[in-house]
């Protein structure tokens, strides 16, 4: 057995942002030409007007000040409210390999290694641009790697639940160097002529190289443990798959984008999140008071907030549980790697924290690491 590590990550981040303000212009610029061209029925009683949003809302409800997109012109057109991303040939990179690629180059360099030296892609995120090939394979193939690669989706915990993968072919030696990769385009598949949800996401990719320790080049995190866990839930749901683009279902349809009952999603995540840490850190023999760093999922400030308070039995110290949300938006399965990637080089041997991702399905996935 081998003791597995985390020895570089990487953010790539897309050049542009759209900030509260904009989002909300553009959502009422919609909404007015939605209620103008509904008069009759709302005027009839059929119909409600649709309501405006507010950057005041946002922020209080959210905690998310911008967000970061792949496309910006599309997304603030009220005529179309989608990002416009050209469709590629089948010989050109996709668009989700050419950002996991970017990702993963800097992970490569943090941990000193090229991409010929890696053995296993996993592509975990969200929803994947085709079916196959997989995305991982493209990525394996553009970085010049060797061995394996495959795609996996857990939503937002896709993150954690691949590093558990990758972590435990280290250990046993199946593989002995992998990278996890998340690349996620929210902006895609997130319903933005939807007042309720249209603030809550943003596009970036992540990386992390796992391998094993006794190989790290530079500093690194060791992987004390790691938890996956689901329950089945209807809560945040998104029906769009192959079986439902039959030629009879064609038509717009609400529920094949992102879905979900936020208020619902609130109350039942914050319980499984927290009872999932304290016990895995029990597990391991770990307490409160050992940890120095709490790297959560980017879903909601109140909720990271909520959660932090309860792990640690009292109020986070500044940078004890960083956001990065205020920035990036909910991310699904890179927000907690985004958060580790900028805020873990602080970090002194011996000191302890840990990686939790939670989301759709319900899912939640936890990594205690300790600096080297
Ligand atoms: N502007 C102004 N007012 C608004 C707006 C708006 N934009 N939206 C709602 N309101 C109003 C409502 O009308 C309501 O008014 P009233 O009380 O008069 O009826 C009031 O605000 C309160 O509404 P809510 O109760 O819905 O507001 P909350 O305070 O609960 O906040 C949130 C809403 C932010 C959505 C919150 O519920 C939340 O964050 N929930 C958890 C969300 C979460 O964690 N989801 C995880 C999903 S991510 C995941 O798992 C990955 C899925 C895959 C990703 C795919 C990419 C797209």
């Amino acid at each position: 057995m081998y003791q597995p590590a985390l020895t570089g990550s990487g953010v790539f981040t897309p050049q542009q942002t759209i900030t509260n303000d904009e989002l909300v212009v553009a959502f009422n610029a919609y909404a007015d030409l939605w209620n103008e061209e509904n008069a009759g029925a709302i005027a009839s009683g059929a119909c409600e007007a649709m309501a405006q949003s507010s950057s005041d809302f946002i922020v209080s409800a959210s905690g998310i000040e911008q967000r970061f997109v792949m496309d910006k012109e599309g997304v603030l057109d009220p005529k179309r409210m989608f990002p416009r991303l050209a469709a590629r040939t089948d010989d050109a990179p996709g668009i989700m390999a050419e950002m996991g690629l970017d990702a993963a180059r800097q992970a490569l360099a943090q941990a000193g290694r090229s991409g010929e030296e890696i053995d296993c892609v996993i592509c975990a995120a969200s929803n994947h641009e085709r079916a196959y090939p997989a995305i991982a394979i493209e990525i394996q193939k553009l970085l010049g790697a060797g061995g394996f690669a495959f795609d996996m989706n857990v939503a937002c915990s896709s993150a954690t639940f691949g590093i558990q993968a990758a972590a435990d072919m280290v250990r046993s030696g199946s593989v002995r160097r992998a990278l996890v990769i998340c690349p996620e385009i929210c902006s895609a598949h997130l319903e933005w002529r939807d007042r309720d949800c249209h603030f809550i996401f943003g596009d970036v990719a992540t990386a992390v190289v796992v391998e094993r320790a006794e190989d790290a080049q530079g500093a690194h995190f060791l992987v004390k443990g790691t938890r996956c866990a689901t329950e089945f839930s209807n809560n945040i749901r998104n029906n769009n798959g192959f079986l439902r683009r039959t030629r009879d279902q064609m038509e717009d349809r609400r529920d094949m984008q992102f879905m979900q009952n936020g208020r619902k999603v609130f109350k039942e995540v914050l319980p499984m999140v927290s009872a999932h840490i304290a016990g895995h850190m029990d597990e391991a023999g770990w307490s409160a008071a050992d940890l120095k760093r709490l790297w959560l999922h980017q879903a909601n400030k109140t909720m990271n907030d909520f959660i932090g308070k309860k792990v640690l039995g009292r109020v986070p110290e500044p940078g004890e549980q960083p956001n990065i949300l205020q920035d990036y938006a909910n991310t699904s399965s890179a927000g907690s790697i985004i958060a580790f990637a900028k805020h873990s080089d602080d970090m002194a041997p011996g000191d302890r924290g840990v990686i939790c991702s939670f989301g759709a399905r319900y899912s939640v996935g936890s990594v205690l690491v300790e600096r080297a």
